[in-house]
């Protein structure tokens, strides 16, 4: 590692310690710290509307109405669920199967069949195929086939509507061409509208991550790391409109990797994703201010080093 980066690490380490400790006393100091935005949703996780809500994503897994974390163990092939707690943290996780280290792909994809249950997609290593894995409220219904061919893809991420349709959508970065692929969901979780060509260069970028509506205007948003320099960017939506220009977030992410959405994992109403820092072996909570980007980025957990969010 040059001088320079590892500087720039460890001045990225003292402020996320920094922003951790003003975090905990702002968690002090919260009353009731609720799922209030997840109630926003009914049963079928469709949102209410409201002039003051946004749809905010399923990501809750075990059927508490907080937004959770999906991960494997990669050491064992086991999926595991960390149940959120609503403020940042997690209660105790547990494993819903293993056999997952055939995957060279897991993601988050909302409640893609639209029963009101989050759900799983994942790409078989030796198939390329793509699977849905639909949530049952505790763990995942038997997989079900979206189809073959996704290995030409170099990044696949769901759990929002970039349509504008009101139904979860997958988005996908072609490698060979850099094309962003919109594929406009059914509500079935395994059928898809004609595919939208919706960008291009977006092979330029890694972490794609469809983190939701992060600036809150009512159309979901994803954000990535451009690869020229490491900056994490903020794409404003409709993606059906081919996203607005990036506007810049964050540099520093050659020392951090695995991007993720997590839905609103503090329970303030803003959407909120995480990270890993490999070298320290941290998980990092990017908070979600509301405006696309985050206002601190506190250590939630260690040693993820171990696995891969979904
Ligand atoms: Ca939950
Ligand atoms: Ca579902
Ligand atoms: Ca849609
Ligand atoms: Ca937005």
């Amino acid at each position: 590692m040059e001088a320079s980066t590892r500087r720039g690490r460890l001045a990225r380490v003292l402020r996320r310690f920094l922003a951790w400790s003003a975090g905990i006393a702002g968690i002090a100091v919260l009353i009731a710290p609720s799922a209030a935005f997840a109630q926003s949703t009914t049963e079928s996780g469709v949102n209410t509307g409201g002039s003051e809500q946004v749809p905010s994503g399923n990501y809750d897994y075990n059927g508490d109405g907080l937004a959770d974390i999906v991960a494997r163990r990669n050491s064992t092939g086991g999926l595991e669920i960390w149940p959120g707690n609503g403020s940042s943290g997690f209660g105790t996780h547990y494993t819903v199967g293993f056999g997952w280290n055939a995957m060279n792909l897991i993601e988050t994809a909302g409640d893609l069949n639209s029963d009101g249950l989050a759900d799983l997609i994942a790409r078989e290593t030796s198939t390329g195929r793509l699977y849905l894995y639909p949530g049952n409220g505790t763990g995942f219904a038997p997989f079900q086939s979206i189809g073959r061919g996704w290995e030409v893809m170099s990044q696949i991420v769901s759990g929002h509507d970039y349509s504008g349709d009101g139904k979860v959508d997958i988005i996908a970065v072609e490698a060979g061409t850099g094309t962003l692929w919109l594929y406009p969901g059914t509500g079935t979780g395994v059928t898809f509208a004609p595919r939208q060509n919706i960008g291009s260069s977006w092979n330029l970028t890694h972490e794609l991550t469809a983190v939701g509506d992060t600036n809150e205007d009512g159309f979901a948003d994803v954000v990535a790391v451009r690869n020229a320099a490491e900056c994490m960017y903020f794409y404003a939506g409709p993606g059906s409109a081919k996203f607005s220009p990036g506007v810049l977030i964050d540099c520093g992410w050659d020392v951090l990797v695995g991007a993720a959405a997590v839905g609103d994992f503090t329970g303030d109403g803003h959407l909120d994703w995480v990270g890993k820092d490999p070298d320290s072996n941290f998980l990092i909570l990017f908070h979600g201010d509301g405006t696309g980007s985050f206002d601190n980025s506190p250590v939630i957990d260690t040693g993820w080093n171990s696995m891969t969010i979904a």
